[in-house]
């Protein structure tokens, strides 16, 4: 039998692009002009990153999967959750771990992928549904941004957010998602969080400026994106990829850079956007986390840590709590 999936679209279905509109209107007339990172995932973008997610430099992925390997078991033990809800979803690659544990520990009833892009989505939905007969798969396309008071609220509920994704969020922004991500929880439901750690500045930069080129492909399928979505002439060619470190901020900023001064016609905005030579455009950050801040965090917007767990090198942290 087909397994079967359902599919729940809270991003504004009658106007799939109003938000990326809204998005693109603010930060290209704001100084300096900058554009969110979930713009990056599209089917190319979900793609390049993952091939990211598999260079010698970028070490995230492989760390958290280390740490799922070796405490998969004991993160399900200790949250028991018959939902796992996945926030930022993806190609769900390392969900099979979380999944597999909750199976073998009895509880697991449904799994939850919430992600921006429907195409991804729906083909991990359905990968999992074929894979865990039994469970029920409710793919949500949303925002975790927007959208956590949406979220199905059946079961025992662990809401996972990994890959160290809630780094795209500024302290402002994360505080916020943390406090509404509280408020959705009850009693019993946990939060899995993967972050990654501070460390040396040199492994930093390199997984953000892989040899191969793979990063600078994916900084700049965003403007790919525009030119689809909103009729523009970008040429992504014309942007160079810059990837630099704020140890003010502890956080990784992506950037494109105009090579040259360019007008840029955005036929569906009706706005036309000037860049001058050297001009850089901010297109993502990556928070790194100082573990005790990290924990301080946690417990100021209401959670209790459980657990936190780092790989053997300390490069990256999966941390559970309970409300
Ligand atoms: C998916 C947000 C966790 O910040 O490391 C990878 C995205 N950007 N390389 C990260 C990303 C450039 C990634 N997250």
């Amino acid at each position: 039998a087909q397994p079967t999936v359902s599919l729940i679209d809270h991003m504004d279905p009658g106007h799939p692009r109003h938000d990326l509109e809204h998005d693109v209107r603010i930060g290209l007339s704001s100084t300096p002009k900058w554009l969110p990172p979930k713009w990056f995932y599209d089917a190319a973008g979900s793609d390049l990153f993952s091939r990211i997610t598999r260079l010698e430099e970028y070490y995230p992925t492989r760390r958290e999967l280390a740490i799922l390997r070796a405490r998969a078991g004991d993160i399900a033990a200790a949250s028991r959750a018959s939902t796992l809800v996945e926030l930022g979803s993806g190609t769900s690659e390392k969900t099979v771990l979380l999944l597999d544990a909750l199976a073998e520990a009895g509880t697991l009833r449904a799994y939850t992928p919430v992600d921006v892009d429907g195409a991804t989505l729906l083909s991990a939905a359905n990968r999992l549904a074929a894979r865990y007969p039994g469970v029920t798969v409710r793919a949500v396309r949303a925002d975790f941004e927007h959208h956590l008071a949406l979220l199905p609220r059946t079961g025992r509920r662990m809401v996972a957010f990994l890959g160290g994704t809630i780094g795209n969020l500024d302290p402002q922004a994360r505080h916020v998602f943390l406090k509404s991500l509280r408020a959705t929880l009850r009693p019993g439901d946990t939060f899995l969080l993967g972050a990654d750690l501070v460390k040396d500045t040199g492994r930093l930069i390199a997984a953000y400026d892989d040899a191969s080129g793979v990063t600078a492909a994916f900084n700049r399928n965003v403007l790919h994106v525009i030119n689809r979505e909103l009729d523009a002439d970008f040429e992504p060619d014309a942007f160079a990829h810059v990837a630099l470190y704020d140890d003010r901020h502890d956080r990784i900023e992506m950037r494109l850079r105009a090579t040259r001064d360019m007008a840029v016609r955005i036929h569906g905005l009706g706005m036309s956007v000037m860049f001058t030579a050297g001009e850089e455009m901010r297109t993502e950050i990556s928070t790194k986390f100082r573990p005790d801040r990290l924990r301080e965090e946690l417990r100021e917007t209401g959670f209790t840590v459980r657990r936190f767990d780092t790989d053997p090198s300390d490069d990256f942290s999966l941390v559970l709590a309970s409300v």
